[in-house]
């Protein structure tokens, strides 16, 4: 029996975070629900790929800790930047998970002091509801569930995941590879059009399978841009082939 999905004009009725609010409004703008994963390990590459895909993408999602030659003048200030010109928000993909005391350090101090410039951030909610406090200036996108071979987000760990993720203000959204409920918006990495796996674990899907089947709201996509041979243009096809995935789920 098939559901039909919730439309972003509708998640954005309900929205109750306005971190949710702005990234379904870019993405109704910029009629795309791609989050480009900058998983690169320099500044200047970091800085390129933004300006390249900017135009293109509701997120860019950072690793900020494999940048090599970090320096929040250098690599934040211009960053942030690129993000006001092309309208797009900032995801540190931090993955926290410890206790709320550990993660508030290593949200707020450090060399890369991501409450001071990301947008949303994921965490793990392995440490439980009041772990997920000390992000009150940002949103949370939570996971739920792994696209890794062998992953532990069993269905009885994902439940109780998502127990948490719905019922704490902080969390916008969910990372998983199954249905949410709308309430949340989804969020799913594991995208690739070229490949179905890396040779390490990871495992990917189509954007039309994805769509179809988990309902996402926002793919994730690595290698599949920042890998390409021209890497605007690899976007620019991530995009279309995205947005018309979300739009024949809407029709099921
Ligand atoms: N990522 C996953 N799968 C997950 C989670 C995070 O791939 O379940 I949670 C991250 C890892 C990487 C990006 O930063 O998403 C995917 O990159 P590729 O498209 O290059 O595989």
């Amino acid at each position: 029996e098939e559901k039909t999905r919730c439309s972003y004009e509708q998640k954005l009725k309900n929205a109750q975070h306005s971190v949710s609010k702005k990234l379904l409004e870019v993405a109704l703008a910029k009629q795309s629900n791609l989050i480009a994963s900058a998983d690169v390990t320099t500044t200047h590459e970091l800085l390129e790929l933004a300006e390249k895909v900017g135009p293109h993408i509701i997120a860019l999602k950072t690793h900020i800790d494999i940048i090599s030659d970090f320096e929040y003048e250098k690599t934040i200030v211009p960053l942030k930047a690129l993000a006001a010109k092309h309208q797009f928000l900032l995801m540190e993909d931090r993955k926290f998970a410890d206790i709320g005391n550990t993660q508030e350090l290593q949200f707020t101090s450090g060399v890369f002091r991501i409450t001071d410039w990301a947008d949303f951030v994921t965490s793990q909610v392995i440490g439980g509801f009041e772990s997920l406090d000390c992000f009150n200036n940002v949103g949370v996108v939570a996971i739920i569930g792994m696209s890794s071979k062998g992953t532990l987000t069993t269905n009885e760990y994902r439940e109780e995941a998502l127990k948490i993720a719905l019922s704490h203000p902080n969390v916008i959204g969910g990372v998983s590879q199954n249905q949410l409920p709308d309430e949340i918006l989804l969020f799913t990495p594991g995208v690739n059009l070229a490949d179905s796996g890396d040779g390490k674990g990871q495992q990917y899907n189509t954007p039309e399978h994805v769509f179809k089947n988990l309902h996402t709201d926002f793919i994730i996509v690595g290698r599949g841009i920042y890998k390409a041979s021209n890497a605007e243009e690899a976007a620019i096809i991530y995009k279309n082939e995205g947005w018309k995935a979300y739009v024949n789920s809407l029709e099921k």
